[in-house]
């Protein structure tokens, strides 16, 4: 039974790695810049995409620049939350699917990113530190966010995505003063899996550290927030 398993996970990885250069490809021949966050459930993700339409719609002259599709496995909470702070934004429900996966995507681009208008999509994956890792989406960059409640060890027991997260965001840093959460220990884990990524430090609840965050997004962004020359 062991072999067959095996033979049949690497083709459901072979078939989504194929629709995901599809979708690689589209996307970067309508020049979208591509996001991919993923993190175990409740750190933050959809909290802190709130917090970046609110800036972005706030401070920048194009607000339609940004896409939002969002996954869970039931329910829409996600999307009306986003909705109601201002985004673009579509639901994905996976059912019994532990992550999205590059069809998934592929079926809602081109219905819902417009060329030339949208130049990032953000997609928040569903909660899960694991599957969601292993399945390409044909994005630009995995990006990892790791809350400070979740404890330190996180990136050594599941590695995966760290590893292969070309930014990684500590969350919910205003809640430091109020648990026993060592900065110190959980960068040394975070630096055995992955010597190279930056490390964002923010909390979407202050706004602490948001400022790199956004620049991350749209580098263009900050410049553009600043008057026009008299
Ligand atoms: N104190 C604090 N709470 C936060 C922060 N970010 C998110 N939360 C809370 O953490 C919980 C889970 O957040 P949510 O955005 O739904 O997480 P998701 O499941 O990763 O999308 C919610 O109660 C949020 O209000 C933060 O920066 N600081
Ligand atoms: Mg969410």
């Amino acid at each position: 039974l062991r072999p067959r398993r095996i033979a049949l996970e690497l083709s459901v990885l072979a078939k989504n790695d194929r629709l995901a250069s599809e979708n690689r490809k589209w996307l970067s021949e309508h020049g979208v810049k591509t996001l991919n966050i993923i993190s175990s459930p409740g750190a933050g993700k959809t909290r802190l995409l709130e917090r970046t339409v609110e800036r972005l719609n706030l401070n920048d002259a194009q607000p339609a620049r940004l896409a939002i599709l969002t996954g869970d496995q039931e329910e829409d909470y996600d999307a009306e939350r986003l909705r109601t702070a201002g985004a673009e934004v579509r639901q994905i429900n996976t059912h019994s699917a532990c992550h999205l996966d590059a069809a998934m995507i592929g079926k809602e681009l081109s219905t819902f990113v417009r060329p030339g208008q949208h130049r990032l999509l953000i997609i928040e994956n569903v909660g899960n530190l694991v599957c969601p890792a292993a399945f390409d989406l044909g994005e630009s960059h995995k990006v990892a966010l790791l809350s400070t409640t979740e404890g330190e060890d996180k990136p050594s027991k599941y590695p995966l995505l760290f590893r292969r997260a070309s930014l990684i965001v500590l969350t919910k840093i205003d809640l430091i003063p109020h648990l026993d959460f060592s900065l110190e220990l959980c960068t040394q884990h975070l630096r055995r899996v992955n010597p190279t990524a930056p490390i964002l430090m923010l909390s979407a609840k202050t706004g602490e550290g948001m400022d790199a965050w956004i620049d991350f997004l749209m580098p263009q962004a900050q410049r553009e927030r600043s008057p026009l020359p008299a």
